[in-house]
């Protein structure tokens, strides 16, 4: 690098971006030390596939924040671990290898490389030698290790379940990937069929991963999303009676209603279903049995549609009295949830009385509404109160006669208290050719034999055509030379499974590989995995709420389990980014053509630009769109900083004179910027590093600047400038004839001496009335105000919830917040 740096010289970041990222990489300024006195710090993005588009400007606000983090750490004393990999086995990299014709290895070796360019374009600082492809054998061999382990363990099975099938993707999906009829990748038509697949015992862990959630510093909405997940019930399991004394279980969180039960409901898919159906009822209920499995669920459960159901022909007997209740089969009540059946219950459950009404059952009110004493009811009163009608359970309170019935019931052998969980097992099975080939083979006669560990990796074979062939099994059924194998046990003749793994197995690990990537005796090496594990920071989208973040959660505990790992959750604190739109308010994609690439906006104002902009645009969890403004006025502040330098570092060096109010200035933007990065604040970071800028411009053009305050502040601004804008910053170090990098400094203290009377308090005030007081800097905006002020927990707490429409600013004094 040859510096022009004349009094002419401009700011042109093409001049120097890529060389300095260069000598970083060959410097191995980022490389996390697997052993280290210093503190560690793990801070992780999600995996990403690698898209064959490329990243556009939106990923930037993941990648761009958590890089700042990282460098910031670095220069604190920290040991970062800071990695990049690629999540590239699964469907949306197959499916792109299909529609373009390429071999998805082929095509994974494009994107990754093209992301690999692309992120190190826009200046973070990973540690490219722990670079990690969960499609390579060596990454896809310790899948398969943790595949055997659950096995081992009774975690991991094969069942014939009714099982999402998505048409368009032609592959079965875990419940957890399809949502209101919809697969993940937005296809529509989603429906159940029944197959065989392997499924990952997660509900064994429901309670865990419900209880354990309280413990985690996550975002409260992404912790909602999980607890609604499981969605843990309590309530009572009821064994009812056929007459040929068959035990029909069902599940209620009402046992205080068992009386007023006055018939039974199966779901359509009930396995008892053929036996309790009456010949004469036979052509009606295969007929209604064969509409509902192609009815969605959200339809099935909809609260305003028609409930339908055909009489069985059968009688179960009530264990409380002995009342012989019909039994129905209903599609309102669904498969996989409890036991697949309900006692109807029609006073006091909605869908159970419209459904009662519909078709003449009766309607036996047990529980005393206390707002009415109407005998005749025009709906259901799902309200708690006394019970009447219910024996000697008749005069107590529903929670109380609730209990007493399952301790009746748990006595008599007809019943027992019972948890259940809205979460199903993971179905891992897909009958794709782009995953981790399950290892396992069957024998004729050993039947379903695990793959020995020494024979791992079962490779996945080269295919060209691994497209699905519509027979719902898998490509690898084709290729015979996968296909046939030797039984391990036998010797014998065996064939494999020709399912591989859905693409959330990869990614359920992964951030454990990171610790030791290139250690081949086990997943991970032991010591460097305890030294760097739990991830301290993981950042990425909120669309992960439940799929990945809850597996990941369920493998670490499985393996705690198994004695692999010393701790129970792997990701200490979350954050989701916002989203970045296009500018005209869309999400960016390919097809409305309003993608930004961060190819373009690089070109044009430089990667530190753009990462200026990135974080100045809007707190860091705030959805925005992307304004050219915006860009504009980021690269005019990295211009003035080069004009500054340019006109005034050498001019300035060696003055003498000491200005206390640029001291003093100079010690609050160090520590602004840092609780400011600290807090993830990185909006405000950068306005207090462009106030310091318009300080010392103005110092300059006041002719205040030949001193030493002066040139010293120019020398510390580098520094604080360096994590948000890596290029210019260390550019710039050079040009002043420093040695080394300014990413090798040591971050720079304040005296908190010097700006105590920087700060003011200000009253926050809902509605008018007192409800804390916040410390700000003198002189802050209005914006900055507010949002100190809605982070606080004691204003988060009396807002509960409530938004604020209006807010009035006594600069200085009091804010108001006024919610309506
Ligand atoms: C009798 C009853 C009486 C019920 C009553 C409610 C009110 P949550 O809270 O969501 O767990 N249920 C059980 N299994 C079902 C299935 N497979 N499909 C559809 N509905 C099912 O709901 C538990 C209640 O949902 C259970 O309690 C059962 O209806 C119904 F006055 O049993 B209840
Ligand atoms: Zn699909
Ligand atoms: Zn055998």
């Amino acid at each position: 690098m040859s510096p022009k740096w004349d009094s002419l010289s401009q700011y042109r970041p093409k001049e120097f971006e890529s060389t300095l990222q260069d000598e970083w990489e060959i410097n191995a300024l980022f490389a996390a030390e697997n052993r280290s006195v210093k503190p560690k710090y793990y801070c992780l993005d999600f995996f990403p596939y690698p898209s064959g588009d490329g990243l556009h400007v939106g990923h930037c606000r993941n990648y761009i924040p958590t890089d700042v983090v990282s460098r910031f750490k670095r220069m604190n004393g920290d040991n970062v671990l800071h990695p990049m990999g690629w999540d590239s086995f699964g469907e949306p990299t197959e499916h792109y290898a299909v529609t373009h014709g390429i071999h998805p290895r082929q095509s994974t070796d494009q994107n990754t490389a093209n992301f690999r360019r692309q992120m190190r374009m826009i200046g973070t600082s990973y540690d490219w030698s722990r670079e990690i492809d969960s499609s390579k054998p060596e990454y896809y061999r310790w899948t398969q290790y943790f595949f055997l382990l659950f096995y081992r363990r009774g975690l991991a099975y094969r069942s014939k379940n009714w099982q999402w099938w998505c048409p368009v993707c032609q592959t079965t999906l875990s419940g957890q990937e399809v949502s209101d009829g919809v697969c993940w990748r937005g296809h529509e038509g989603v429906y159940r069929k029944e197959i065989s697949t392997w499924f990952f015992r997660i509900t064994e862990y429901a309670e865990e991963l419900l209880d354990s959630l309280e413990k985690l510093d996550w975002p409260e909405r992404i912790k909602i999303m999980q607890r609604n997940w499981i969605g843990r019930s309590e309530g009572c399991e009821i064994w009812f009676k056929t007459d040929w004394e068959e035990i029909l279980p069902v599940f209620t969180t009402r046992p205080d209603t068992l009386f007023g039960s006055t018939f039974l409901a199966l779901a359509p898919e009930h396995p008892l279903v053929g036996r309790l159906t009456a010949d004469d009822q036979r052509v009606v209920v295969d007929q209604y049995v064969t509409q509902a499995g192609s009815k969605s669920e959200i339809d099935r459960m909809s609260d305003t549609g028609i409930k339908t159901g055909v009489f069985t022909g059968s009688y179960v007997s009530n264990p409380v009295n002995g009342d012989r209740l019909p039994v129905w089969v209903v599609d309102y009540v669904l498969p996989g949830y409890g036991t697949g059946a309900v006692m109807g219950v029609p006073a006091h459950d909605q869908r159970d009385y419209e459904f009662a009404i519909k078709y003449n059952l009766p309607v036996k009110v047990v529980v005393e509404d206390p707002a009415s004493s109407d005998s005749v009811q025009e709906w259901a009163y799902t309200g708690e109160g006394k019970l009447r009608n219910s024996d000697r359970f008749s005069g107590l309170q529903s929670a109380d006669a609730g209990i007493r019935i399952c301790e009746f019931l748990e006595k008599n052998g007809s019943g027992k208290f019972s948890v259940i969980y809205r979460m199903h097992d993971w179905v891992i099975s897909r009958q794709r050719y782009w995953g981790t080939p399950i290892p396992i083979v069957y024998c004729s006669d050993c039947g379903v034999v695990p793959v020995p560990e020494s024979e791992l990796p079962v490779e996945l074979p080269k295919l060209d055509d691994f497209r699905p062939d519509g027979s719902g099994r898998s490509p690898l059924a084709r290729v015979p030379e996968f296909f046939h194998a030797t039984c391990p046990e036998c010797g014998g003749e065996a064939h494999r499974e020709t399912d591989t793994m859905g693409g959330f197995a990869c990614s359920a690990w992964y951030f454990l590989r990171f610790t030791s990537p290139h250690h081949d005796e086990g997943p991970f090496e032991s010591k460097s995995m305890q030294y760097w594990m739990p991830v301290d920071l993981y950042v990425g989208g909120a669309e992960h709420a439940v799929l990945h973040l809850l597996y990941a959660r369920f493998w670490t505990m499985a393996l705690a389990d198994e004695g692999l790992l010393n701790f129970r959750e792997p990701f200490t604190k979350l954050m989701n980014q916002g989203q970045l739109l296009a500018p005209d308010g869309q999400r960016m994609s390919k097809s409305s053509g309003n993608v930004i690439t961060p190819d373009q906006i690089v070109n044009l104002y430089g990667a530190d630009a753009l990462r200026i902009y990135e974080m100045f645009m809007a707190p860091f969890d705030q959805d925005i769109s992307w304004n050219t403004d915006g860009i504009n006025g980021a690269f005019r502040f990295l211009k003035r900083v080069w004009r500054l330098y340019r006109d005034t570092y050498s001019a300035s060096a060696g003055s003498t004179g000491y200005d206390p109010e640029l001291e003093k200035k100079l010690h609050k933007t160090i520590k602004l910027v840092t609780e400011r990065i600290e807090a993830f604040k990185f909006n405000t970071m950068i306005s207090a590093l462009m106030e310091f800028v318009n300080e010392l411009y103005a110092k300059y053009l006041g002719g205040h600047w030949v001193n030493h305050t002066y040139h010293s502040c120019l020398e510390t601004f580098l520094v604080l400038l360096s994590p948000s804008a890596p290029y210019i910053s260390d550019y710039l170090w050079k040009q002043t004839r420093h040695a080394g990098s300014v990413h090798e400094q040591a971050w720079p203290e304040w005296n908190e001496n010097l700006i105590v009377d920087q700060f003011v308090e200000i009253a926050v005030q809902i509605d008018g009335k007192f409800r804390d007081l916040i410390e700000v800097p003198i002189d802050e905006s209005e914006q900055f105000v507010f949002e100190t002020a809605m982070d606080r927990e004691r204003i988060k707490q009396h807002l509960s919830g409530e938004t604020v429409l209006k807010k009035h600013y006594v600069p200085g004094r009091v804010i108001n917040l006024v919610t309506g």
